[in-house]
């Protein structure tokens, strides 16, 4: 089957088609997935899908051990903090139980499946804000174990969410195109990371977040531009990375491994060539006490719905946005 097969710049919302970047998102956060990925570049040649895994293999845990797992803290190593510093991502091994995992993963398919039906191949199906009204998002959302986690890993005292996320990579669909998220978050800061919480392993053929390594990577970049129609900038990114060599790395994820990448860290994903959906959450995480820049952009994608009330240049800490994660002393 050939991937993305509607690669073009009609996924752009009617008002987004002219002018440059310095505008508002005019869609939703789907329409903003639906068109982001068009601008990754994929193979032409159709390519079999592969049986992929499924669920963990797992009873799923209680509401009492869930909630018990994610509010209790993770003891970091020191040589993660040390990581996490140097090359922008960490990725920590047994974050997760594979029980919560299992428990996690079912209701995500509930909810995905009440929000975008059956008829999803190929596509990346996106929901957010979960926490707002279902009980075990919300635990996830506001867990002190992974909040505690990112305001260690980002060496700030109080962290809020931004958001939360869900990015189901439906078999067939192609790449998550090269970028850094500090380009998606409209704040005047880069203290900003995202835990990303695989819902089952994550072999290489699913298409696993793979990351540059190193803080100063968009250095490297910095020059290359943005295009939000086709899939320049994305293949301008990955040729500089190999002309620089840029280490990236890939590799598979196992049930309950959580990965942090960091606003400055570069990030990618492969097409999913399995049969079952790759599946993460993705929970977001920034500094109290930073504010929204003065002009955000259609790459900001639809951040009002993450900031209600909040206007550009103003402090960053709407009532969705509560502090979810403290520094230990
Ligand atoms: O799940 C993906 O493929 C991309 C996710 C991503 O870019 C992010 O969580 O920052
Ligand atoms: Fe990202």
């Amino acid at each position: 089957m050939a991937l993305n097969p509607d690669v073009t710049n009609d996924r752009l919302p009617e008002q987004n088609r002219g002018g440059g970047l310095e505008q508002d998102w005019a869609g939703d956060d789907q329409d903003w997935w639906d068109w982001y990925v068009t601008l990754a570049k994929n193979e032409e040649t159709p390519t079999e899908l592969v049986a992929g895994p499924g669920l963990p293999d797992v009873a799923p845990a209680s509401d009492e051990e869930l909630a018990r797992e994610l509010a209790e803290p993770y003891d970091l190593d020191p040589t993660a903090r040390e990581a996490f510093r140097r090359e922008a991502f960490v990725r920590l091994p047994a974050v997760l139980s594979a029980p919560v995992v299992r428990r996690l993963a079912e209701r995500l398919e509930e909810l995905l499946r009440a929000e975008h039906g059956d008829d999803v191949a190929g596509r990346f199906t996106a929901l957010e804000q979960m926490w707002l009204h279902d009980d075990l998002m919300r635990a996830v959302a506001l867990s002190p174990r992974l909040g505690g986690l990112a305001a260690e890993l980002l060496d700030e005292p109080a962290v809020r969410i931004y958001h939360d996320n869900a990015l189901s990579k439906e078999p067939g669909c192609g790449r998550t195109p090269w970028h850094h998220d500090a380009e998606h978050f409209p704040l005047q800061t880069v203290q900003a990371v995202t835990a990303w919480m695989p819902m089952s392993s994550i072999p290489g053929r699913m298409g696993p977040l793979s990351f540059a390594r190193g803080r100063d990577v968009r250095d490297e970049v910095a020059d290359l531009e943005f295009d939000k129609v086709t899939s320049s900038y994305d293949e301008s990114v990955a040729q500089r990375f190999a002309e620089r060599q840029v280490a990236v790395e890939s590799h598979p994820f196992a049930v309950g491994d959580v990965s942090f990448h960091s606003a400055l860290c570069f990030h990618t994903a492969g097409p999913n060539l399995t049969t079952q959906p790759r599946r993460a959450l993705a929970t977001t995480y920034f500094a109290d006490g930073a504010r929204v820049v003065e002009s955000p952009t259609l790459i900001s994608g639809a951040w009002r719905d993450f900031l209600p009330g909040v206007q550009p240049g103003g402090l960053a800490a709407s009532e969705l946005n509560p502090v979810v994660g403290r520094r230990r002393a």
